[in-house]
């Protein structure tokens, strides 16, 4: 039996980085392309194709049974018409990993949806440690004027099944109406589904 050896990664409460990260990734626009529900809107802003989110890896777990990974995100403000900018969203590959979310910075939304369907969308800002149980796809949302920022620890053998969500989107998306965040319908879930 060999041991992890024990450390410690420091998360810049500032910037909502990892100091010395294992792998920093970084999601533009292209990226994410057809995922927003207005195409047009899209098109247009693919021109100038912004950074929409970074995640900062403090450690991966090496993916193994057991261990944990964890990360910060960092996603920008910004819309796609009126669309918040938001992660790609995933199901675990292994379905039954759970997973914590603990928002550092900002505000947004922790948007999940189960295998059949039910939407449940979780409001967070500084201090909020919102879960994500076994099962559920998850997406998050920057509805503010500021980089949303949170740590997600995981299991590190749960992966990242993006495959049905980039086929089908999510069921509720969150727009700006008259300046504030609201969730509605996707109009494109139905279609693509
Ligand atoms: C998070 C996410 C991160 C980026 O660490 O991977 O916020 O979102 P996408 O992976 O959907 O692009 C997590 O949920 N890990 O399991
Ligand atoms: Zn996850």
């Amino acid at each position: 039996m060999t041991y992890t050896t024990p450390f410690t990664k420091w998360l810049e409460l500032d910037s909502g980085k990892v100091k010395d990260p294992a792998l920093i990734q970084q999601r533009h626009l292209s990226d994410l392309k057809g995922l927003f529900a207005d195409s047009e809107a899209e098109a247009a802003l693919l021109e100038t194709n912004p950074l929409v989110y970074e995640v900062y890896l403090a450690y991966d777990g090496e993916a193994q049974e057991g261990q944990l990974g964890y990360s910060t995100t960092l996603i920008y403000p910004g819309k796609v018409g009126n669309e918040y900018f938001f992660t790609k969203g995933h199901y675990h590959a292994k379905a039954d990993r759970a997973e914590l979310y603990y928002c550092l910075k900002g505000e947004g939304y922790l948007l999940m949806q189960s295998p059949d369907g039910e939407v449940n969308a979780q409001s967070m800002s500084a201090g909020a440690g919102s879960y994500v149980p076994p099962y559920w796809g998850h997406r998050t949302v920057n509805t503010g004027q500021e980089p949303f920022v949170f740590l997600a620890v995981y299991p590190a053998d749960a992966g990242y099944d993006y495959g049905s969500i980039a086929d089908k989107g999510f069921a509720s998306i969150l727009v700006e109406k008259e300046g504030k965040a609201e969730l509605v319908t996707n109009p494109n879930a139905a279609s693509r589904s």
